[in-house]
């Protein structure tokens, strides 16, 4: 099947937010942009299946400023932050990173941004695409805790793939081999102010470097590209197709504020024994103790290569709706086409065949097993 529609425009103009690689982004001819946290965010450069294979064999430079900070400090901070979140933060060091899911007073995911603790009083989330500075700020007003709720300096840029590490060390120095998955360490880039992470949103290993300064945002961005050359590195952004065969959720996506962590698999997350009185958590009590009533699952879809889905595709079994298709891609890497569902629980099991309805006619599905693929290393 021929999916042959040309993708509509999206205007450039003064009132939506530039990322400090922006002008970067434009030099090195990204062809298209999404909006995330009301800021520009590159999509491709080339044709993305290229780019998803030099992510999966190569390296690949991405802007995602769009990930934006809010930076709590004061001295209630550390009480204010496990507020937000249900996932106990007393084990989180000086030094780490931590996917936290935010949740409102009903149970609903507000945000899953990773977490950086800078110090004892000062945290930075990197947040997916929904207003966290403004639920933060609000909380506070009412809080009574000493806490200040900013937007800092910071922009992170990913460098992602299996030779990510060797550009880092050209870039950085030996050290960042040693620096362990989703810890990160303050440097600087001879006067570039950076915070360098073991992160990002591929399972194919890779580092984020946090920009401190905004104005060295082209500064840094040749700085990397310059060290990248001979490692062969391309510029690209996060792969819709390697995110989906890697598990990764989209907030927006695979969740919104309707959906609870234990239905999309953040359980896991979620410290309901925990002393500390977070938001959503008697909420999230009654939740689990009732058992959830739809899943996130894995899904195969059979037939000819789909395309990835412009919205929610419609699941049946026996005629009967039973949940939606929120993310679908074809694996290069498979050979098939593979989604993220959230399924009515009856038909989450291993195995379960259902009836999906693309824009093309009805075909049919599988629940597989997450991940898709395995993360390397
Ligand atoms: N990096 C930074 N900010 C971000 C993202 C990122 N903000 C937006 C978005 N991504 C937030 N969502 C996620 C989702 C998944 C992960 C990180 C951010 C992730 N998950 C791993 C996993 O599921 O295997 C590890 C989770 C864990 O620690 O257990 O990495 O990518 N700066």
């Amino acid at each position: 099947m021929q999916h042959n529609y040309t993708a509509p425009l999206i205007a450039i103009g003064p009132r939506v937010r530039k990322s400090p690689f922006f002008e970067a982004t434009r030099r090195y001819g990204c062809k298209a942009y999404s909006i995330y946290n009301h800021m520009y965010m590159p999509l491709y450069y080339d044709d993305p299946v290229a780019e998803y294979w030099r992510l999966v064999n190569d390296v690949t430079v991405w802007d995602v400023a769009c990930e934006r900070q809010v930076e709590i400090t004061g001295p209630d901070t550390f009480r204010f932050v496990q507020r937000l979140t249900p996932r106990n933060l007393t084990r989180c060091a000086v030094g780490q990173c931590k996917y936290v899911p935010i949740t409102a007073e009903d149970g609903g995911m507000l945000n899953d941004p990773v977490l950086l603790r800078l110090g004892e009083n000062h945290f930075w989330l990197s947040l997916a695409d929904s207003d966290v500075l403004l639920w933060a700020r609000g909380i506070a007003v009412n809080a009574g805790m000493n806490v200040t709720i900013t937007e800092p300096d910071a922009s992170p840029l990913a460098l992602q793939g299996p030779r990510a590490t060797a550009v880092m060390v050209d870039l950085i120095g030996d050290w960042v081999k040693e620096l362990r998955y989703f810890w990160f360490r303050e440097t600087d880039l001879n006067g570039i102010p950076l915070v360098v992470a073991r992160s990002g949103w591929s399972k194919q290993s890779g580092f984020e470097l946090y920009l401190r300064d905004g104005k060295y945002g082209d500064e840094l961005w040749e700085r990397v590209m310059e060290a990248g050359r001979r490692h062969e590195i391309t510029p690209g952004a996060p792969s819709a197709i390697e995110r989906i065969e890697s598990g990764l959720l989209s907030y927006g996506s695979d969740m919104t504020e309707e959906n609870n962590p234990f239905e999309i698999g953040l359980g896991k997350y979620v410290d309901l024994d925990q002393e500390a009185d977070f938001i959503g958590k008697d909420a999230l009590r009654r939740i689990k103790a009732e058992g959830i009533k739809q899943k996130l699952v894995g899904m195969e879809i059979h037939g000819e290569q789909l395309p990835l889905n412009e919205q929610r595709w419609p699941l049946q079994h026996n005629g009967e709706p039973c949940g939606v298709i929120t993310s679908s891609t074809y694996s290069p890497r498979l050979k098939k086409n593979i989604a993220l569902a959230i399924v009515s629980i009856a038909k989450a099991k291993l195995g379960t065949n259902l009836t999906v309805e693309t824009p093309w006619g009805p075909a049919e599905a599988t629940v597989g097993r997450l991940p898709f693929i395995e993360p390397r290393e």
